[in-house]
């Protein structure tokens, strides 16, 4: 176990829902500490960076649909800290489709009425929520999006009573 810096997007299907302090307090409650934040409307040439691995990976209409998707509207973005935050992030997020999150994860909570929004559709799934998937993701994406003076260290008073 150790302390890691993890990327979440709360993407454009949140915004517009106002589920930003809601989403933002799961995090804070599971001990994960907001070491940086800002918002962003995403353009083409962002998006390509910050996905940059996803045509490769599912193919150019994944690809399309889901740039489309995260330029509909405004990003926040927020940097995370804390033990194992990457997997502990991912853990409270819940899996890709929302039909498969389970209940108590963000996705499987909040985003039912994207289950049946897929491919057949030609709509990328609306799952409210980018986190890194890995370390070098992590490290890649904290860099993308953040100047290193736009992160902060500071301690939680959990960090300074040990508890
Ligand atoms: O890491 P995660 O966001 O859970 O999934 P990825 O496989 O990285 O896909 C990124 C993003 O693309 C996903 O959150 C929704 C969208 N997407 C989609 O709309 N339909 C798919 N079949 C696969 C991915």
């Amino acid at each position: 176990s150790q302390i890691e810096r993890t990327l979440v997007l709360l993407k454009p299907d949140a915004m517009a829902r106002g589920l930003a302090g809601q989403i933002l307090a799961r995090f804070e409650t599971t001990a994960l500490k907001v070491v940086g934040t800002k918002m962003k409307w995403m353009d083409a040439e962002f998006t390509r960076k910050h996905y940059a691995d996803l045509e490769e990976r599912l193919g150019s209409e994944v690809y399309n649909m889901t740039a489309t998707f995260m330029q509909q509207g405004p990003v926040m973005a927020l940097v995370l800290e804390g033990y194992d935050a990457i997997a502990t992030v991912r853990k409270i997020v819940g899996s890709t489709y929302p039909d498969q999150a389970p209940a108590g994860t963000i996705r499987g909570d909040f985003s039912h009425m994207s289950r049946g929004a897929s491919v057949a559709v030609g709509k990328a799934v609306a799952n409210l929520v980018h986190a890194s998937g890995n370390r070098e993701e992590a490290a890649q994406e904290v860099d993308l999006w953040f100047a290193k003076d736009e992160l902060f260290d500071y301690k939680t008073l959990a960090e300074t009573y040990n508890c």
